[in-house]
């Protein structure tokens, strides 16, 4: 097959052919099922966040109406979107809005607007989390989720929090720039921080059409320049016009679709996806099925020594296997006395040091927004200037919290995973070992495959570093403010200072605690998980040996029936390897050329 035809629907097959494979498997007993049916949750389930990022109105929502094909966000000459609108594939288009209080909401397409622009839902007054639309694009298959983010260094700075918050949940950028305006400082400044997190990024310079083509190649290679040297590298940047690109998709007109230059783009973007977020996937998940065949078939083989073997020399060769068991407890043990005290050093140095850190550069900023409102509001009287001012705290600080928890998770879900990376490698060496073994114990066969943890192949799947509960940030709702009926201006603004220092205090807390359960569940996880794999291989091996024993005391007939049976079983599984190998290979190709 050549990839180059039709990646996605390349991918699409490698991966149908992948899932045909993992049914098959599932249907062999000596297969361990749920091994296997993870595997498969994983390439279904399998999403990739393309997350469209950039400086206000440089028209990343018209880009992404531009790749729908359709005109589905509202767009603006004025700063415009103020959430995240997430887009998924569905049959139809269809929305739904996602509130901070965890609401979830059904809206008409006409309604859209009304929840994620600022002019509809200014500083976000209705509270909404995200909004997450389906759409049939063919963009969007295989688990693409496109995602519009608003546009940061407007005077809008709470959309710019918003935009921030989403970077860390990236598994690729689009980084949009326009021809009207040259990049600048602050640009550079937020692809610094967007470089932080995502593992590529594309450079889009959008309204080309603005340009006549002497103008443009100037504005290509000034923002191209500039993006070298902030990079680093050599960076491709591609010249689009959202506009040309729209109108010619509504109009079916192919002339503006060619001048509008995103076929080009697009057409690396579908080869990326493909390589990426398909092939990445899918060789891992080849790879650990390999593994897991490799190991059916050496049980397979200890049952039919088991089977065969005179029974006195059986016995001696348990007794050793036993002895063996004795050795890999030893093993368990060192690695949840190492693990602890690893995690450990990580919620009291990192997390720790972290939330302190923010606190004491959030204070002043907390401290000065308090003033600035202070003196905005003061002609109030008493009760409406407290309400405003503790309206004015709270909504700030929550806003500085959320945005410092997303980055917080983002770095300690990398740190733990460095960690359990580091662990895995460990244990895997120990089932290797165990495998190999008992292979030339019973002098069988055992091929050894390396495979990587699922969790450590890209996108963000870090070891199910436990999610953020709901309602830890509904803050200080509890906490008010007693004031005597009369009382001066300075009493009150030092009144809401104290008040200010206990909502961040009481939300530090909060935010610290939380963070460390989460570490100390993730861990149990880790730890659990790990040790499944030795004693699953334990038992494995063990019943192999067991069954043999079993079935030759019924008799010889019985004997050679399981033989038989286990012979049958042996070719099905070579069948399966062999085509897995198929795959593995068409999937290597594809990612070379
Ligand atoms: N001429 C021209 N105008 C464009 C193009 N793409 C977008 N625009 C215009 O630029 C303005 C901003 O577009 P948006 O798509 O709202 O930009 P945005 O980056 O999403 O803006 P924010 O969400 O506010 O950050 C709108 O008036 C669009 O019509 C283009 O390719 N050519
Ligand atoms: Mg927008």
């Amino acid at each position: 097959m050549n990839p180059t035809v039709s990646s996605t629907s390349f991918y699409a097959q490698l991966k149908s052919d992948l899932l045909d494979c993992t049914d098959e498997m599932l249907s062999i007993e000596n297969i361990r099922g749920c091994a296997c049916e993870e595997l498969q949750e994983k390439i279904r389930t399998n999403t990739f966040n393309l997350v469209v990022v950039g400086q206000f109105k440089r028209g990343k929502t018209s880009l992404i109406n531009a790749l729908l094909g359709a005109e589905i966000l509202p767009v603006a000459v004025v700063p415009l979107t103020s959430i995240v609108t997430i887009m998924t594939w569905g049959e139809a288009l269809r929305i739904k809005v996602c509130f901070n209080d965890e609401r979830v909401s059904e809206i008409k397409p006409e309604s859209l607007s009304d929840y994620v622009t600022e002019k509809g839902n200014p500083k976000n007054v209705k509270d909404v989390r995200e909004v997450v639309l389906t759409y049939p694009s063919p963009y969007l298959k295989d688990g693409v989720r496109l995602i519009d983010t608003p546009g940061v260094g407007s005077i809008y700075e709470h959309n710019t929090d918003v935009a921030y918050q989403y970077l860390p949940k990236s598994d690729a950028a689009l980084f949009l720039l326009s021809v009207d305006q040259p990049m600048s400082k602050a640009e550079l400044h937020f692809l610094n921080d967007v470089k932080e997190y995502s593992n590529k990024i594309f450079f889009v310079l959008n309204k080309a059409d603005y340009l006549r083509e002497n103008d443009l190649r100037e504005a290509i290679d000034f923002t191209r320049n500039a993006l070298c040297e902030a990079m680093g590298s050599v960076v491709r940047l591609f010249p689009v016009s959202a506009r040309l690109a729209l109108e010619g998709t509504t109009s079916k007109s192919g002339e503006f679709i060619e001048k509008s230059m995103l076929p080009l783009f697009s057409k690396e973007l579908n080869r990326f996806l493909m390589e990426e977020k398909g092939n990445v996937l899918l060789l891992s998940v080849t790879n650990n099925l390999l593994r897991s065949i490799s190991q059916a078939k050496l049980e397979l083989e200890l049952e039919l020594k088991s089977l065969t073997t005179p029974l006195e020399e059986l016995k001696d060769k348990i007794r050793a296997f036993e002895n063996k068991k004795g050795e890999v407890a030893q093993v368990k043990r060192d690695f949840e006395i190492l693990l602890e005290g690893e995690v450990s050093r990580l919620a009291k140095g990192g997390l720790e040091d972290d939330l302190q850190r923010f606190v004491r550069d959030l204070m002043p900023q907390e401290q000065a927004h308090l003033t600035e409102q202070f003196e905005l509001n003061k002609g109030l009287p008493l009760k409406g200037l407290r309400r405003a001012l503790e309206e004015a705290i709270i909504g700030h600080v929550k806003q500085a919290f959320i945005t410092w928890r997303a980055l917080e998770d983002e770095r300690l879900a990398k740190a733990f995973e460095t960690i359990c990376k580091r662990f895995i490698s460990k244990i895997n060496e120990t089932v290797d070992e165990l495998l190999r073994y008992s292979s030339e114990l019973f002098s069988v066969a055992f091929d050894t495959v390396k495979a990587e943890a699922l969790w450590s192949v890209k996108s963000g799947f870090y070891f199910r570093f436990k999610e953020q509960p709901v309602g830890t940030l509904v803050i200080a709702s509890t906490l008010t403010l007693a004031l005597p009926k009369f009382i001066g201006d300075k009493i009150i603004l030092k009144k809401m200072q104290e008040y200010l220092q206990r909502v961040v205090t009481m939300q530090a807390a909060r935010a610290g605690t939380d963070f460390e359960e989460r570490l100390d569940k993730s861990k149990l996880d880790f730890r659990w998980e790990m040790f499944q794999k030795i004693d699953a291989t334990i038992e494995g091996i063990a019943s192999a040996i067991e069954k043999g024993m079993t079935q030759r005391s019924k008799g010889s007939r019985e004997v050679e029936e399981r033989k038989r049976l286990l012979a049958g079983t042996t070719g099905k599984l070579d069948e399966i390897k062999s085509r897995l190998a198929r795959i593995k290979a068409e999937a290597e190709g594809a990612s070379k050329g």
